[in-house]
């Protein structure tokens, strides 16, 4: 593997899958993992993290790999006791994976950074790679639906992502700042590629690109930016993306994947299901290629993310067309 850095981009299940498959090829010091924090909210007064917690679950081999979230060997004695004294508990909290949410909740209230506090966590869980918030700052994605604003969690896990979506409002993002390590790691002379890990385009890897200033940095990087499809055969992997897509009025294909990451991205992986649309992606102006990109297992995982990585080294800075420059050059 020839050298420099790489940034990944990642929500929780999907996205942790392909960070893990990186994380197996390149050193730590040659990846740094950027977590969705739209999906973070307080509940019963605890600050809780999930796609930072996914991340960091699945590097540590403690995921619960069959649910996707939270941790494997579980317990539920404080669900138990809180729904016999009629708590909330439409949210699942494990017994381990409470402690985590107590501990990070005590340090941010001691006014320690979300950055610090994962940090901390990692190496408690003796992960080397860096898992870091896309931002310090708080950043909260509400659902917009036609009866009227949901949180995040509200809509993802109390209603079941049945409400009909209309579009996604990042609470926050105004005055929000990239974190110091997403802002150092876009900074390093010998960045190579920014990825976008296969999860939920919206509520995922929507908020980290409306960062503020975020569009300058990368036009400053000028490195290929190269996204894994999340639709695979006109459907998500797991989650709402395809229903988010249909009520949004795009077709649920890896081909509205491309056109929805059109200005941002260099590059996209679809799966071999998907081939048929190659042409199409190419007459967007956009580098494309085909994988397994539906992973089972970690060997899985560390193949798609071998190919990734040929496929971004091949896409040098140059192929960068004109018009990304100028929408690198966007506002922000
Ligand atoms: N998702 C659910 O569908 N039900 C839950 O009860 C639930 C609890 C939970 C606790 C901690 C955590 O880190 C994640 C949790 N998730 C749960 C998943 C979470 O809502 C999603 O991972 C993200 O917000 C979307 O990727």
């Amino acid at each position: 593997m020839t050298g420099g850095h790489y940034i990944a981009l990642s929500g929780g299940v999907g996205g942790a899958k392909l960070a893990l498959g990186l994380t197996k090829i390149l050193s730590p010091d040659a990846l740094t993992i950027v977590a969705n924090t739209g999906d973070d909210f307080v509940h019963m007064g605890l600050h809780i993290s999930p796609d930072l917690d996914t991340l960091l679950y699945n590097l540590a081999g403690l995921a619960n790999r069959s649910v996707g979230w939270g941790r494997e060997d579980e317990s539920w004695n404080f669900m138990a006791v809180l729904r016999q004294i009629s708590g909330e508990c439409w949210f699942q909290l494990g017994d381990k994976d409470l402690a985590l949410h107590v501990e990070r909740t005590q340090r941010l209230t001691n006014g320690e950074t979300l950055s610090a506090v994962t940090a901390d966590v990692a190496g408690s869980f003796g992960i080397e790679h860096k898992i870091i918030p896309m931002s310090d700052d708080p950043v909260r994605t509400m659902v917009e639906t036609p009866d009227g604003e949901l949180s995040f969690q509200h809509y993802f896990v109390r209603d079941k992502c049945q409400p009909a979506v209309t579009g996604f409002r990042f609470d926050g993002i105004d005055q929000a700042s990239p974190s110091p390590g997403f802002l150092a790691a876009l900074k390093r002379p010998d960045l190579k590629g920014i990825i976008i890990c296969p999860s939920n385009p919206f509520v995922s890897i929507d908020p980290i690109f409306a960062l503020p200033g975020l569009a300058g940095l990368l036009r400053e990087g000028l490195v290929p930016i190269v996204a894994v499809s999340p639709i695979v055969g006109g459907k998500a992997i797991k989650g709402p993306a395809a229903k988010m897509m249909a009520e949004l009025g795009m077709p649920p294909t890896a081909l509205a994947i491309a056109q929805h990451y059109q200005d941002v991205i260099d590059g996209l992986v679809i799966d071999h299901q998907d081939q048929r649309i190659i042409p199409d992606i190419k007459r967007i102006n956009m580098h494309v290629c085909s994988a397994q990109t539906v992973m089972k297992n970690d060997a899985d995982k560390q193949r798609l993310a071998g190919q990734v990585l040929n496929f971004i080294k091949d896409l040098p800075a140059s192929k960068i067309s004109a018009s990304k420059i100028s929408v690198r050059k966007g506002s922000a």
